[in-house]
C-alpha cells in the first residue's frame, strides 16, 4: 500500500485551491471589463487612425458601491472629493455640506434639503440666504484637451440645477456639459452648456450658453447622457445621448479678452445649485425638498477615455 505524503496532499490542494482562486480573480476582472455599466454606449466621437481611446479611471466611476460602508467610501475618496479645494459654499440659496449624498443601488445620489433656521447664514449673492444644503462633488484628478468625458444622469424635479461641469482651481475657465432645473413645463426640456471665462483682472464673465432640446424630451426626469469631447484650448464637441448638440469654437463665440482660452486643467463637477438669477423666490420649498422623489439628482457613471496612440 502506498503511504501518501500528507505534506504533499495539503500542498496540492492548496495549489488547486490557489490555482482556482487565481481563475476566479481572471475571470471576475474580465466579466467585469466586460460589464461597465457604460459598455452598450459608445464613445461618439471617432478617432483618427492611429489613435484609440482609452479610459482613464480616476476620472471615471460606476457607482457600484456603497459609501454606508468603510470600503464603499474608500473607493469614493480613491476619485472624489466632497467639497471644492477653496471650500465654496455655492450660490444663491445654496450650501454645500458634506452630508447630502450618498452612493449605493448603483448611483450616486445628491439630494437638497431644508437648513434649519437658525443654522441659516447670509449668502454671497445679494438677498439671498443660504437655506438649502446640497453637496459638490469633484474629481481629485484633473483633465486637458484630448479627452471625452460623459456623464449618466437624471435631474432633479425642483428648481435647483443638476449640473455636470469643470472648472480649474483658479475659478478662471468654466466648462458645463449640462445645466438643467427640473421645474415647469420649459426649463425640463432645454438642457444648456456654455463656457465660461471668469479672468482677473476685470473682464468679468464671458460666457454664451445654449440649450439643446430633443423632440420634446423631459430630459430631468429621466437618465440621459451628457458628454463633451474637449480637443483643444479653443475647440469642443458637446454630445447628449450620443448627438452632437454642439460644437463651440474659440474665438468665434466667445471671446477671452487675455486670449488665453481653455489654458488650464478643471476637475470634473457633480452638484445641485440654486443660481441667484432665478431670483428669491424660486428656491425650492419646504415641500419640494422633502419629497424624496424630487429632491436629488443621480448619477449611474461618468466615464472618461484620453485620446492614445494606437499599438
Ligand atoms: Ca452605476
Amino acid at each position: 500500500m502506498l503511504r501518501r505524503n500528507p505534506t504533499r496532499i495539503v500542498c496540492n490542494v492548496a495549489l488547486a485551491v490557489a490555482l482556482a482562486a487565481a481563475s476566479l480573480v481572471a475571470f471576475t476582472l474580465e466579466a467585469h471589463a466586460e460589464t461597465r455599466d457604460w459598455d452598450k454606449h459608445p464613445v461618439p466621437v471617432r478617432l483618427e487612425s492611429g489613435s484609440k481611446w482609452e479610459l482613464d479611471a480616476t476620472l471615471s466611476d460606476e457607482f457600484n458601491y456603497d459609501t454606508t460602508t468603510p470600503d464603499g467610501r474608500g473607493a469614493f475618496a480613491n476619485i472624489w472629493s466632497d467639497h471644492k479645494p477653496d471650500n465654496w459654499f455655492g450660490p444663491g440659496a445654496t450650501h454645500f455640506s458634506k452630508d447630502n449624498y450618498v452612493v449605493n443601488g448603483g448611483v450616486l445620489t445628491i439630494f437638497a434639503s431644508r437648513i434649519p433656521t437658525a443654522k441659516q447664514t447670509p449668502s454671497d449673492d445679494e438677498g439671498f440666504t443660504r437655506n438649502t444644503y446640497t453637496s459638490y462633488i469633484t474629481s481629485k484628478a484633473t483633465l486637458r484637451p484630448g479627452c471625452y468625458t460623459e456623464v449618466m444622469m437624471k435631474g432633479t424635479a425642483t428648481t435647483l440645477s443638476s449640473n455636470f461641469w469643470m472648472i480649474d482651481d483658479k475659478n478662471e475657465t468654466e466648462i458645463d456639459v449640462v445645466e438643467i432645473y427640473g421645474d415647469g413645463d420649459w426649463f425640463p426640456r432645454h438642457p444648456a452648456t456654455d463656457v465660461h471665462f471668469q479672468r482677473r483682472g476685470g473682464n468679468g464673465d464671458v460666457h454664451k450658453q445654449a440649450h439643446h432640446p430633443k423632440d420634446g424630451t423631459k430630459y430631468a426626469f429621466d437618465f440621459h447622457r451628457y458628454g463633451v469631447y474637449w480637443i483643444s484650448d479653443t475647440q469642443l464637441q458637446f454630445f447628449y445621448d450620443g448627438q452632437r448638440v454642439r460644437t463651440l469654437s474659440l474665438p468665434k463665440e466667445i471671446v477671452d479678452p487675455s486670449g488665453k482660452y481653455l489654458d488650464q486643467p478643471v476637475r470634473l463637477i457633480l452638484d445641485l445649485e440654486a443660481h441667484a438669477w432665478r431670483g428669491t423666490d424660486k428656491v425650492p420649498t419646504d415641500a419640494d425638498l422633502s419629497d424624496a422623489k424630487k429632491n436629488n439628482m443621480q448619477v449611474d457613471w461618468v466615464r472618461t477615455y484620453r485620446a492614445a496612440a494606437a499599438p
